[in-house]
C-alpha cells in the first residue's frame, strides 16, 4: 500500500494494487494531484469524495496521503484460450496475471492460474509427452539417468498435494522508487492440486552424493535472444527442500495434463519459495555440490538485501542474498473490489492466506484503515504447504465508503504489515494487506 506519511507526499506515489485501481487516465490523474497535493487538502477532499461517490466513514483514521482503492477500478480483463479473466502485462513472453476476485476457488483450475514465462515457451507441436524425456545428472549424482515421462509415472508413487506458488515479485508494482520488471500487482499466485511423483523419490534412484547441496533446472524455453546456447532461466532449491515430501515432479495440475503455459507436460513444484524454483517444461535436473549457478541464480535476480536499506540505494552484489521461503501473505477474494452494499446487511468477506513454508495462525480483518481489527475464521490447509481459506462476516456501522484490510500472521507470530515492506531493487516479496473498496448504501 502507498501509506506515505504526512510530511513527505511522494509524486511518484501510486495507487495501492494499481490493477484493482485501473489505469483510467482521470483517475491517474486525480492520483497524481492529490499525491501532490497532500490527501487532506480542500481540492484532495472534493477530489476524493468525487471518485469514491461516497462520504468517507472513517476519514479520521486514514492515513494522509492514502490513496483510496475505489479511485478507478480495474479495466475489464481481456481472456486468451485456456486461461479465464487473467490481466496481460506482457505478450512477448506471455506473463499474466489473475485477478483477485478470481482466485476465489479454493482449488485455483488452470484457467486462473497465472503465466510468468521468462523466455519463448515451447509449442505444444513440440511436445509429446509418450517421448519426453528428463535428464537427472550432475556432480553430485551418482548415477545419471534419463527417464521418459511414461517411465517416470510407471516407477514412481504419484502424490497429490495442494501447493501454493507466487511468484517472488508478487505485488512489485507499488515499490517506490519503482522496481522494473513485470509489474505484478495481486495476482502472481495460486493453488491448485498438483500431482506427480516426489523429486526425492527419483533423485534418490540416481544416488545423491554427500557433497550435494542445491539441485537446479533445465527447461525446454528458449532464450529471448533465440540463442540455444542461453537460459531464459535456470534455478534451484538446496536439497532439504528438494527432498521435502511436497516436492513434486508434477505432470498433472487440478487431474488433468498442466496447461501448456503452466509447464506442460512435466515441472517441478516446491510450494512456498519463489515460484520461479519451480522449473516448467523440464528436461534437466542437475545435482551441485555448489549452489547452482545457473541463470538467473547470480547476480541480483531473485535476491534480496541482506539487511535493510534506504529506498533507492544502489546495494553492492555481495550484500544480496538468494530468497528462500516466501513471507506471509493473504488476499481477499470475495467481495470484488468496488462492490455497493446495502446497510444493516452483513457483508460475507473470504479470501485466502498463506506463509511459505509456514502456515497461517491467525487472520485479521479492518474496515476502519487498521484502526481496530476483528478476528476471521481460518481453515487448516488441506495439506501443507497449501493456502488456507479464511471467511467473516462484517457489520458497516453507516453509509459510505470503507476499505477491507485483511492481515494475516504466521505460525511463528510474524504478520503482514499494513505499508509495503523492506524496499528492495528487484521489487520482491512485498506482502503487504490487500485493501479492497466498498461502498455501504
Ligand atoms: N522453464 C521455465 N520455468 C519457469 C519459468 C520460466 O520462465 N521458464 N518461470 C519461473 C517463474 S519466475 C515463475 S513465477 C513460475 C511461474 O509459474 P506459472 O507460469 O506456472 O504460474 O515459473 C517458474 N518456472
Ligand atoms: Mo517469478
Amino acid at each position: 500500500m502507498s501509506n506515505k506519511s504526512p510530511d513527505s507526499p511522494d509524486p511518484h506515489s501510486a495507487p495501492a494494487n494499481p490493477a484493482e485501481t485501473g489505469s483510467d487516465q482521470s483517475n491517474h490523474d486525480m492520483a497524481d494531484a492529490l499525491s501532490r497535493r497532500g490527501f487532506l487538502s480542500k481540492g484532495g477532499v472534493a477530489a476524493v469524495l468525487g471518485a469514491v461517490g461516497a462520504k468517507i466513514v472513517f476519514s479520521d483514521k486514514m492515513p494522509s496521503g492514502l490513496i483510496p482503492v475505489a479511485m478507478g477500478q480495474e479495466p475489464p480483463p481481456f481472456t486468451v484460450e485456456g486461461k479465464d479473466g487473467l490481466t496481460y502485462l506482457n505478450d512477448r513472453p506471455v506473463n499474466a496475471e489473475t485477478p483477485a476476485h478470481l482466485l476465489d476457488d479454493e482449488v485455483t483450475p488452470g484457467s486462473r492460474l497465472f503465466i510468468r514465462n521468462n523466455g519463448h515457451p515451447p509449442a505444444a507441436t513440440d511436445i509429446d509427452p509418450e517421448t519426453w524425456t528428463l535428464r537427472i545428472e550432475g556432480e553430485s549424482c551418482k548415477n545419471p539417468r534419463t527417464f521418459t515421462l511414461p517411465e517416470l509415472k510407471k516407477e514412481f508413487k504419484h502424490y497429490t498435494y495442494r501447493l501454493t506458488i507466487e511468484c517472488g515479485g508478487n505485488g512489485r508494482s507499488e515499490f517506490n522508487p519503482p522496481a522494473t520488471g513485470n509489474q505484478w500487482t495481486v495476482g502472481a499466485v495460486g493453488c491448485p492440486e498438483w500431482t506427480g511423483v516426489r523429486l526425492k523419490d527419483v533423485l534418490e534412484a540416481c544416488g545423491i552424493a554427500d557433497e550435494a547441496v542445491y539441485i537446479g533446472y533445465y527447461g525446454a524455453d528458449i532464450h529471448l535472444s533465440g540463442n540455444p546456447e542461453k537460459d531464459p532461466i535456470s534455478r534451484g532449491v538446496p536439497m532439504r527442500k528438494a527432498l521435502e515430501d511436497e516436492s513434486l515432479l508434477a505432470f498433472a495440475m487440478n487431474g488433468e495434463d498442466l496447461p501448456l503455459m503452466n509447464g506442460h507436460p512435466l515441472r517441478i513444484v516446491c510450494g512456498g519459495w519463489p515460484a520461479s524454483v519451480s522449473g516448467k517444461w523440464l528436461k534437466r535436473i542437475v545435482v551441485r555440490n555448489v549452489v547452482h549457478d545457473g541463470e538467473k541464480m547470480t547476480g541480483t535476480s531473485y535476491r534480496v538485501p541482506k539487511h535493510p536499506v534506504q529506498p533507492g540505494t544502489d546495494v553492492p552484489k555481495e550484500d544480496f542474498e538468494i530468497i528462500e521461503s516466501m513471507p506471509v501473505k493473504s488476499v481477499t477474494t470475495y467481495p470484488k473490489s468496488g462492490i455497493t452494499h446495502s446497510l444493516g446487511e452483513l457483508l460475507n468477506v473470504r479470501g485466502h492466506a498463506w506463509a511459505g513454508d509456514l502456515s497461517v495462525k491467525e487472520m485479521w480483518v479492518s474496515v476502519d484503515f487498521g484502526a481496530t481489527w476483528q478476528k476471521a475464521d481460518l481453515k487448516a490447509p488441506a495439506n501443507r504447504l497449501a493456502w488456507q481459506r479464511w471467511t467473516t462476516q462484517l457489520k458497516f456501522p453507516e453509509i459510505g465508503y470503507y476499505e477491507i484490510w485483511a492481515r494475516a500472521v504466521d505460525s511463528e507470530g510474524r504478520s503482514q504489515p499494513m505499508v509495503v515492506p523492506g524496499w528492495n531493487p528487484k521489487g520482491y516479496l512485498n506482502n503487504a494487506c490487500h485493501r479492497i473498496a466498498v461502498q455501504v448504501v
